[in-house]
C-alpha cells in the first residue's frame, strides 16, 4: 500500500512559530509532528511514501530524503492549497495501487493506523463529544454509505477522522468540482468511493489535529508521555532525574539539576547547574538552560538558550531564541480563567487554566522581561530591559 501524506500547509494558525518551519516539521518529542504518522504508516506496512509539499519544502526533504526507515519517498509539490482532494491529485503521477492518505498535522495512535490498513478501503472515525461540528458518519451496519457534514440532530456521535484507505481505482476520481467553499475536497471523491466499494470504518482511539501553539503543547505531553526513559549523555552525580526522562548522547546535565519526567533532552543540550526541568518538556538539540532556571510543561526548540535566572512556564519557544536573565513568563491569570490567544487576529480560548507564552524564532528579551500569559512575541521580536509585556509584538 502506498500512503499519501499531506504536508503542504503553512500552518497560518501556528504563527510564528511556522515563520520559517512548516507546520509538519514542528518538533514532537523525538521527531518532528509529521513524522510520528509516517511511522505509524510504515509500522502498518506501507511500501512507499508520497509526501506532499507545499510551503518550506525543503525542510522536510531534507529530513526524510529518498528513503525513510527502509521504505522510498516520493515528494509531489503542490503550490497553493486548494483542497484535500487537488493535495492528493499532485501525487497522481506516483499513484499505482490502493493508497492511504494521511494528513501530516495529525496525531494518531499507531495501532489504529494498523487497523485502518488491514481494513482497506475504510475510513477513520473519532467519537466526538460535538458531532454537529463535524461530518457525521453514515452507516449501514459495518458500512460507510456517507458522510454529512455539520447535521443540526446527528444519530451518532461518530465523526470522520479524515485519513483514509482509497482503492487504486480512485486516482482516477480525483478531478472533482469545486465545492461551496471554493476547494478541491476529498470527501467528494469517497462519495464514490460509498458508491462503488464496500467501505468500512476504524475508530481511532486516540487522535488529535495540531493547528494552534497550546495543541502543540499536548500534542508534546501525548508522546512525550510515550517515551521509556534512557540516559546516553552526561548525567553529574549531584543531578538528579525522576521519573521518565531521556538524556540524549551529547546531552550534559550539571550538578544541582532536578528533571522531573516525562522529559526529553536533546543531544547537545546543556542543563544547569541548579536548574528545574519538569512535567512534559522538551529541550531541543543544543539547547541551554543555564543556573537558576526552572522550566515547566514547554516546547523548546533547538539552539534556544535560558541561560540564568528565568522561569518558562506552559510555553513554546522556537529556534534561537535567547532570554535575558530573570525572563519571567506569568502562566495563570489572577481570575483563574483560561488563558486566551490571539490567532488570525481573533481571540480565542485555548482552554488552558496554565498557559505561557509563545515565542518566534531569534527572538531576544532584555534582562528583566516580564511576559503576560497568551502573548505572542513574533520571530525577530527584542525586548528593553525591566519590560512587561502585556500585548503580542
Ligand atoms: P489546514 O489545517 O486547513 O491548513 P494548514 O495546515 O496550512 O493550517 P492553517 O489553517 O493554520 O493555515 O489543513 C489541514 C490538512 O490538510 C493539513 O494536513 C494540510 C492539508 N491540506 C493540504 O495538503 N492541501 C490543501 O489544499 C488543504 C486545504 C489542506
Amino acid at each position: 500500500m502506498q500512503t499519501v501524506l499531506l504536508a503542504a500547509g503553512e500552518g497560518t494558525r501556528m504563527r510564528p512559530l511556522t515563520a520559517h518551519t512548516p507546520k509538519p516539521m514542528l518538533p514532537v518529542a523525538d521527531r518532528p509532528l509529521c513524522a510520528h504518522t509516517a511511522d505509524a504508516a510504515i509500522a502498518a506496512g506501507t511500501d512507499e511514501l508520497i509526501l506532499v509539499v507545499g510551503y518550506e519544502a525543503d525542510a522536510v526533504r531534507e529530513y526524510f530524503g529518498e528513503e525513510y526507515r527502509g521504505v522510498p519517498v516520493k515528494y509531489a509539490t503542490q503550490d497553493q492549497q486548494l483542497g484535500t482532494a487537488h493535495a492528493v491529485r499532485a501525487a497522481y503521477e506516483h499513484l499505482d495501487d490502493d493508497f492511504a492518505v494521511l494528513y501530516g498535522d495529525d496525531l494518531y495512535d499507531p495501532a489504529s493506523i494498523q487497523e485502518l490498513f488491514e481494513n482497506a478501503p475504510g475510513i477513520t472515525a473519532y467519537r466526538a463529544e460535538n458531532p454537529s461540528n463535524y461530518g457525521v458518519l453514515d452507516t449501514d451496519g459495518e458500512r460507510v454509505v456517507g458522510v454529512t457534514e455539520k447535521p443540526e440532530n446527528p444519530d451518532t456521535d461518530l465523526v470522520s477522522a479524515g485519513a483514509c484507505v482509497l482503492p487504486g481505482e480512485a486516482r482516477e476520481w480525483l478531478d472533482v468540482e469545486q465545492s461551496e467553499r471554493g476547494e478541491y475536497e476529498l470527501t467528494d471523491v469517497l462519495d464514490r468511493v460509498f458508491a462503488e466499494y464496500e467501505v468500512s470504518y476504524t475508530e481511532l482511539d486516540r487522535w488529535m489535529g495540531v493547528g494552534r501553539p497550546w495543541e502543540l503543547l499536548e500534542a508534546n505531553e501525548w508522546k512525550l508521555a510515550a517515551l521509556d526513559g534512557r540516559v546516553e549523555g552526561e548525567v553529574a552525580e549531584r543531578a538528579e532525574l525522576r521519573g521518565p526522562v531521556v538524556v540524549e548522547e551529547g546531552a550534559h546535565i550539571e550538578p544541582g539539576v532536578v528533571v522531573e519526567g516525562p522529559a526529553l533532552i536533546r543531544s547537545g543540550a546543556h542543563v544547569g547547574p541548579n536548574a528545574y526541568v519538569r512535567g512534559a518538556t522538551l529541550l531541543g538539540e543544543e539547547v541551554r538552560v543555564g543556573n537558576g532556571v526552572e522550566i515547566k510543561n514547554s516546547v523548546v526548540m533547538a539552539g534556544t538558550h535560558v541561560p540564568h535566572l528565568s522561569y518558562v512556564g506552559d510555553s513554546v519557544l522556537g529556534r534561537e531564541v535567547n532570554f535575558g536573565a530573570n525572563t519571567t513568563v506569568a502562566n495563570l491569570r489572577h481570575d483563574d480563567s483560561p488563558v486566551k490567544q490571539t490567532v488570525k487576529g481573533e481571540r480565542v480560548s485555548t482552554g488552558r487554566r496554565k498557559y505561557g507564552v509563545v515565542v518566534g524564532d531569534g527572538t531576544k528579551t532584555g534582562v528583566h522581561t516580564t511576559l503576560y500569559p497568551g502573548v505572542v512575541l513574533d520571530a525577530g521580536t527584542r525586548t528593553e530591559p525591566d519590560e512587561t509585556v502585556a500585548r503580542d509584538r
